[in-house]
């Protein structure tokens, strides 16, 4: 089992699709360990995006992840990491894939609606940055768990 930290970001809350982007993965079968709607602080942005920092967009992410709340998502499943990239679609929602989150909602970069962690490790890094250990409902018995993980 993987976990990766989903961010249903500022733009995807303003236009009302948080419910739409939650569905889709949760129909993909990736349990819901842990949700919250939060406002992003500065601080909290800047290390989520640290590996960015030296890059010319950084202030932009920043002001963007900042700019209105979001719903964080830890979530849990077989190549968790793989399949919830797959679903979010290309970074450039231009060049996303129909059928992917970005491919059916965005246009541009700087408003590609969701973060998906890109790996294991920066999956538990970012959960850790996002919840605390009592927010998290880890390995709870989902009825159909069985019908899911093989
Ligand atoms: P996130 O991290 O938001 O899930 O996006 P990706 O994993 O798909 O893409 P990323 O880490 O390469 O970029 C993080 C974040 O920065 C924005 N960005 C990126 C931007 O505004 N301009 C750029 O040129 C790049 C490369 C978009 C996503």
């Amino acid at each position: 089992m993987e976990r990766t930290l989903i961010i249903v970001k500022p733009d995807a809350v303003q236009r009302g699709l948080t419910g739409e982007i939650i569905k889709r993965f949760e129909q993909r079968g990736l349990k819901i360990i842990g949700m919250k709607l939060l406002q992003v602080n500065k601080e909290l942005a800047e290390k989520h995006y640290d590996v960015h920092r030296e890059r010319p967009f950084f202030a932009g992410l920043v002001d963007y992840i900042i700019s209105a709340p979001v719903v964080v998502m830890a979530l849990e499943g077989t190549d968790a990491i793989v399949a919830t990239r797959a679903t979010i679609g290309a970074t450039k929602p231009a060049e996303a894939a129909a059928g992917t989150i970005r491919g059916d909602y965005g246009l541009e970069i700087g408003r590609n609606l969701v973060h998906g962690s890109d790996s294991v490790e920066n999956g538990e890094i970012e959960i850790a940055n996002f919840f605390t250990e009592a927010e998290l409902c880890g390995g709870w018995p989902r009825d159909v768990d069985g019908w899911v993980f093989e």
